[in-house]
């Protein structure tokens, strides 16, 4: 099989290593220096998320988890409209935890429907496409593996039909404000008037609530961060010494920003590739990720500007997570 037809199947660049150096020596030879947190998600990331699901200062899962189990009935009704036959689409699906209470309430219901999961990660849609049918018989799962707007196009030549797009679990909240009002522009672009949109996204709250989710007492989310770094040791030949390096989460509750940076303990060198050599100095920082946080007034502004009609909002019962539903216009 030549490169070009991999590509098609896959829809990868060529060489997923070298756009991640690419953007490594990008990020760390800028100023202020800065890595994406996109790239968090490795084997060993994906594990660290999964204990930090499921500790105790980690709020979002169990709050968006609780709207989904109290108020299924209600989501289903709402996303199932008219009736009207449609395609459910889910960006980022991961383990489709969340969205297998909908699929479940969805089925009982006779609605006619089919469930695409797009996600970056291979192994996600492949554990998806295999174990979906069998936990729930009758579903009709179509796997996309690839990138959010290649793979929604790539829906669109499979389907006509009215498509519900869910985009859960704050996964908005690591794009700066003005880039989440661009995404959604560009992901109304990709809809057609009447398609909708279920968008998970955390709320302003105690300031001491959000940070503490962020600076877990077990140090969960501080692996979490340390990890790209080594995963930079492993992928990319990198000698960072982790032990260097101090986590520090930051919320600042007037703008509703989340930000964590990694902190050079001290004056050194880091090679990478043995050719590229990093110079931190004492105190610098590295950015490593931001969890926006928004409120009601924000969400709906941000809808309104893509081209959506904010048409129902589900709470849980803190109030501290919103499930909302935007129409495209
Ligand atoms: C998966 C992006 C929603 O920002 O809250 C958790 C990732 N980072 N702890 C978030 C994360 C640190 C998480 N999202």
């Amino acid at each position: 099989m030549n490169t070009a037809s991999i590509q098609t199947l896959t829809n990868k660049p060529a060489n997923i290593t070298e756009q991640f150096y690419a953007d490594v020596i990008k990020g760390l030879q800028s100023t202020p220096k800065q890595l994406s947190s996109k790239y968090f998600y490795d084997a060993v990331g994906d594990k660290l998320f999964q204990d930090l699901m499921n500790c105790d200062e980690y709020y979002p899962t169990n709050c968006e988890l609780e709207i989904f189990t109290e108020q299924t009935a209600e989501i289903c009704q709402a996303i199932m409209g008219n009736g009207e036959a449609f395609d459910l689409i889910e960006l980022g699906a991961g383990n489709a935890m969340k969205s297998t209470f909908l699929l479940k309430y969805l089925l009982e219901q006779n609605a006619d429907f089919s469930y695409l999961p797009i996600d970056i990660s291979e192994n996600v849609i492949s554990y998806l496409n295999l174990t979906l049918p069998v936990s729930l018989p009758g579903l009709q799962v179509t796997g996309l593996n690839g990138d959010y707007f290649n793979m929604l196009k790539k829906a669109a030549s499979l389907s006509k039909r009215r498509k519900v797009v869910l985009f859960l679990g704050s996964n908005v909240g690591n794009m700066l404000v003005g880039d989440a009002e661009i995404f959604c522009k560009q992901l109304r672009n990709h809809l057609s008037k009447g398609d909708m949109l279920l968008v998970g996204i955390d709320m302003k709250k105690n300031p001491k609530t959000v940070l503490a989710a962020y600076n877990d007492k077990g140090g969960i989310t501080k692996r979490f961060n340390l990890n790209l770094l080594e995963r930079i040791n492993r992928e990319l030949g990198a000698d960072f010494d982790v032990a260097k390096f101090e986590h520090y989460p930051t919320y600042d509750p007037e703008t509703g920003s989340c930000k964590s940076y990694l902190i050079s303990l001290e004056d050194q060198q880091v090679k990478i590739r043995g050719k590229e050599t990093i110079c931190f100095a004492k105190d610098e920082h590295i950015y490593m990720e931001i969890s926006q946080k928004y409120n009601v007034i924000q969400t709906n502004q941000i809808a309104s500007g893509a081209g959506f009609k904010p048409l129902n909002i589900f709470f849980d019962s803190k109030k501290w997570f919103i499930d909302a539903i935007w129409l495209a216009e």
